[in-house]
């Protein structure tokens, strides 16, 4: 947690927890004051209830918590989305096409892939399109995804700062192979990512190893 091959990473957890501390909180909070009062106001033999009419203090209290609560939620999160939707413009750009059930990627130069091919360090920016039916692109270890729809264009950009292989699934239950639908992202030094990007001969090759896994 907190520590990733994307600056994402930590955005996108601490968010996570800022959430999840919140929401356990007010769960145990909640519940201790439902126990507390069961046994403070249970039925007593020779006690009537009295009526409780109103009371602006706690009422503005209860509008106001929640919604500062709520409104640093959404927040963080905007924060977030910002981040992971403002991609530079020299980002590289790489066609991605989904179809049940693999990935295809196209590269500037004609290369095209099954496996996400990306230098270290340089923003990436995938437009995404569907030959089908909607998929999504997820990359749980860069912490982001998005819909790939069918009969739209949309975006996912990052920036990979550590080499290595990660998981790609598809998100979008898409009919009976779904679940087989993987790939994996290879995130390679940049003079790697380039003779491999240049050289014709290598395309097949690296292709199926990256298959393999
Ligand atoms: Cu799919």
């Amino acid at each position: 947690m907190f520590e990733g091959p994307t600056g994402h990473v930590e955005t996108v957890d601490l968010v996570m927890l800022y959430i999840v501390g919140i929401s356990v909180i007010l769960l145990l909070g909640i519940t201790a004051v439902m126990v507390y009062f069961v046994f403070k106001y249970h039925r007593k033999h020779g006690h009537k209830p009295k009526d409780i009419h109103g009371s602006i203090l706690l009422e503005t209290i209860w509008i106001a918590i929640p919604t500062v609560l709520v409104l640093s939620m959404f927040y963080f999160g905007y924060i977030g989305y910002e981040e992971l939707r403002n991609i530079p413009d020299d980002a590289m750009k790489i066609d991605v096409t989904a179809r049940m059930w693999e990935w295809d990627f196209n590269y500037d130069n004609g290369k095209q892939t099954d496996t996400l091919f990306v230098p270290l360090g340089q923003p990436v920016k995938l437009l995404m399109k569907s030959v089908d039916v909607n998929h999504s692109l997820y990359i749980p270890a860069f912490r982001i995804k998005e819909d790939v729809i069918a009969g739209k264009e949309t975006f996912l950009g990052f920036t990979a700062d550590r080499v290595g292989d990660f998981d790609i699934a598809c998100a979008e239950y898409c009919g009976l192979n779904h679940s087989m639908m993987y790939t994996k992202v290879i995130v390679m030094p940049n003079d790697e990512f380039a003779s491999w990007y240049n050289d014709e001969s290598e395309v097949k090759n690296l292709v199926e190893s990256g298959k393999e896994e």
